[in-house]
């Protein structure tokens, strides 16, 4: 255990090895989804994470950690389901879903199953329902995210009556009024659409939106620029994470938020720091189909407590 401080201590410090309470390894694999990246975790032996949540701050750690903006665990499947995900923000949260992450995750499961270049669908159970990557041929994985969720109390958020939904309302954070538009996608996101993403002081705002009252499960933030109808440039504050390099989950939300503000198509590239995910609503099914890569970057396992 270590204890998160803000002030000079050293207790700031995680410490590794990285498993708290035993002289055990544990076996991980490091994946990224442009650039969003995850540490995984072989878990379906066990029903519960083989990590604590402190423990997974003291993974994510990327200067005293193996470094990730979350980990993920291959749980076993729960009725008709293949497998369960979970997942630990990096700081310690436990997020519904995770867009890029459960790319990775099915990438890691065919692996395991020495199937990594077949193509391969699995049903995976997560906090926000059940969740279907396919992997492809061609490398890229092909997620079926599930249909979007656009009532105020879904999101959830205060910004309209609990059966309404949030379409370019004002909130003023920052001393700026903003025209926010609030998207599900299992879990909540408030998106921005704004003349150039560039000019937006990520670091300074985002953690204003993250924990802005108007969202009391707190939110993932996405500024979003419309190159084109089907062409958005996007950058995200991740709830729990911070600034990122991709979310799928959030591009998710932006397609929807501009098919329903009406400033942008119902299938539309979005382009994030790490690269290019494509995005389709499907209006008759309500599905939303994100497709993107997930890259393996090495395996490896910690060292025995004995050696802290
Ligand atoms: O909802 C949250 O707390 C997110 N930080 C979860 C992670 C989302 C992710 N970046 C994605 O790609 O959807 C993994």
């Amino acid at each position: 255990m270590f204890i998160i401080s803000t002030g000079r201590s050293r207790t700031l410090r995680p410490t590794i090895p990285l498993s708290a309470s035993t002289t055990m390894t544990i076996a991980f694999a490091k994946y990224h989804g442009l650039g969003n990246d995850f540490i995984l975790i072989d878990n379906r032996h066990a029903s519960e994470p083989l990590l604590t949540p402190a423990e997974a701050i003291a993974w994510c750690d990327r200067h005293f950690g193996i470094g990730a903006d979350g980990v993920i665990f291959a749980l076993p499947g729960q009725a008709d389901h293949d497998y369960t995900m979970r997942i630990f923000n990096s700081d310690g949260s436990e997020p519904e879903m995770c867009g890029n992450g459960i790319r990775c995750l099915a990438r890691f499961l065919a692996t395991l199953a020495g199937r990594d270049t077949t193509e391969v669908t699995y049903r995976i159970h997560t906090l926000a329902g059940t969740i279907t990557p396919q992997l492809r041929a061609d490398g890229q994985v092909t997620v079926n995210m599930g249909a979007p969720r656009l009532l105020a109390a879904e999101i959830p958020t205060t910004l309209a009556a609990p059966e309404a939904k949030v379409i370019q309302q004002p909130l003023t954070v920052a001393e700026q009024t903003w025209a926010i538009t609030a998207v599900s996608m299992g879990n909540p996101h408030c998106i921005i659409f704004v003349p150039d993403v560039e000019q937006i002081p990520l670091a300074e705002f985002g953690p204003q939106f993250e924990h802005h009252p108007a969202f009391p499960q707190r939110t993932n933030t996405e500024f979003i620029q419309v190159v084109r109808p089907d062409y958005l440039r996007m950058r995200v504050w991740e709830r729990g994470a911070g600034a990122t390099l991709a979310c799928g989950t959030g591009a998710c939300a932006a397609v929807v938020a501009g098919a329903i503000a009406g400033v942008s198509a119902a299938a539309a590239t979005v382009e994030l720091p790490g690269g290019n995910l494509e995005i389709v609503w499907d209006e008759t099914s309500q599905q939303v189909y994100m497709t993107g890569p997930a890259t393996p970057v090495f395996s490896g396992k910690t060292f025995p407590s004995s050696h802290n």
